[in-house]
């Protein structure tokens, strides 16, 4: 494995009371509660606010680059997304856009592999858990999930493995996410643990995989477009969900209402939507999208370009260390008489980040930020700091989050992989100063 799978220690559970009760106040005291349309966007939706339809390719977090709108295309409850591909949907959310400290449900990133499931029923749906090593299987409503087991709200984020994939050079093939297929909501639901215990499993369970309601873009109904899963042990984290709701409303349809896993701190292909199965599998599981090289870095740095085997990838666990500079946008022009705020969050998936600095020097000289602590394990940390400019002029501001065990991000992008995963490089935004 290149990325190594260390984990702090759960938080005790009256710990995680409390911040299930204060994930609620905030939910409550915070932030609108709009909502939307329940039912299907989809990809001729049509109300409501834009998702903006840019062509414009790789290197954003190159600074004074800013996104050129071509078109404009909408779904029905998302606002201001970048629309990467409308088929299956694909729409990411620029960095001043996720300034939220929780992010809202109109500004979570969408990342489909197929098409969602065109009707759903929340009153209906079923969760089956099966599989070779399942004591017995058995089938829930999400009425049945609710009331069986005890209901927690964790902020957690979800970011996909190919974030960042533009800046990849030679370019990789797949989504060109730039920097915002990444969010931190609040995710409503029960620890996935619980179910599995109710269940029960043997000792031989190795993975716990998901099945889904999408279908597969062939059309083809006995394909599914992705089936992952996790180690069990991951699987029964404290931080490890099954969730009906994000920020105390459904999940929007494109984020996987009525129901989805949520794997805290891992590839966001983990976390599957529109889930109705779930299988504790006696091998590591051999589902759609499992197989190398998808989700999968080489085992050994490999040079740019370089051609790997399918046998010498491996399996990305947590994701890296990572920060976003969300206030202000890139290419703002600042008065030199006043300091600048800046903020943004900073995380990593499987550590708490204990400083975040910045530069607007090109990291000759370094300021920490004053960095808040995560509201619960895997969720994100928000940071602020007032920036004074020695002169009028063009600079740069760059971002530098470093983990509890003292691993930064790099400040240029790190190891190149042929499918384009795990970019952490530090961003950078630009800012006129006169
Ligand atoms: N059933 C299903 N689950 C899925 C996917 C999918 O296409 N189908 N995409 C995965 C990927 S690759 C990512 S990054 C996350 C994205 O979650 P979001 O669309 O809610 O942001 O969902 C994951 N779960
Ligand atoms: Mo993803």
């Amino acid at each position: 494995m290149t990325q190594k799978d260390r984990h702090l220690g759960s938080s005790d559970s009256t710990d995680l009371e409390k911040v299930d009760q204060e994930n609620r106040d905030r939910v409550n005291q915070g932030l609108s509660r709009r909502g939307f349309v329940k039912g299907l966007a989809s990809a001729t939706a049509t109300l409501g606010a834009s998702v903006v339809y840019s062509n414009q390719g790789a290197n954003q977090s190159a600074p004074a680059l800013s996104t050129t709108p071509t078109e404009t295309f909408t779904i029905e409850g998302k606002d201001g997304l970048r629309l990467l591909s409308d088929h299956p949907i694909n729409a990411e959310t620029p960095p001043h856009l996720l300034n939220d400290d929780i992010t809202p449900i109109n500004r979570m990133f969408v990342r489909n592999n197929g098409i969602p499931p065109q009707s759903v029923n929340f009153d209906t749906w079923t969760l089956t858990v099966d599989g070779e090593s399942v004591q017995s299987s058995k089938t829930y409503l999400i009425s049945d999930l609710k009331s069986r087991f005890k209901n927690i709200s964790r902020q957690l984020i979800v970011e996909c493995g190919g974030n960042g994939r533009a800046e990849f050079d030679p370019r990789v093939s797949g989504n060109q996410w730039t920097l915002g297929a990444v969010g931190c909501p609040i995710w409503d639901g029960i620890r996935l643990k619980d179910v599995l215990e109710d269940c029960g499993y043997s000792d031989d369970a190795v993975y716990v995989a998901y099945h889904s309601a999408d279908t597969h873009l062939s059309g083809d109904k006995t394909r599914e477009p992705i089936s992952r899963g996790v180690p069990i042990s991951k699987a029964l984290e404290e931080e490890s969900m099954i969730s009906w709701g994000m920020n105390g409303e459904d999940l929007h349809p494109l984020n996987g209402h009525p129901l989805r896993l949520v794997i805290g701190g891992w590839p966001g292909s983990v976390s599957g939507k529109w889930i109705n199965r779930i299988s504790i599998r006696d091998r590591v599981h051999d589902g759609a999208k499992m197989a190398s090289p998808s989700y999968r870095v080489p085992c050994e740095p490999v040079a740019p370009g370089a051609e790997v085997s399918v046998d010498n990838m491996c399996i990305i666990h947590a994701m890296p260390v990572k920060s976003l500079i969300t206030q202000p946008r890139s290419g703002t022009q600042h008065l030199k008489e006043e300091p600048l705020h800046l903020h943004g969050h900073a995380w990593s998936g499987h550590s708490v980040v204990q400083d975040l600095r910045l530069s607007i020097d090109f990291g000759q000289t370094w300021h920490s930020a004053e960095l808040q602590p995560p509201v619960n394990r895997l969720a994100w940390q928000n940071w602020d700091y007032d920036i004074e400019f020695p002169s009028e002029g063009y600079f740069e501001v760059w971002a530098r989050a470093i983990d509890a065990s003292g691993v930064a991000q790099p400040m240029v992008l790190p190891g190149w992989n042929p499918k384009g995963y795990l970019n952490n490089a530090c961003h950078r935004i630009a800012v006129y100063v006169s």
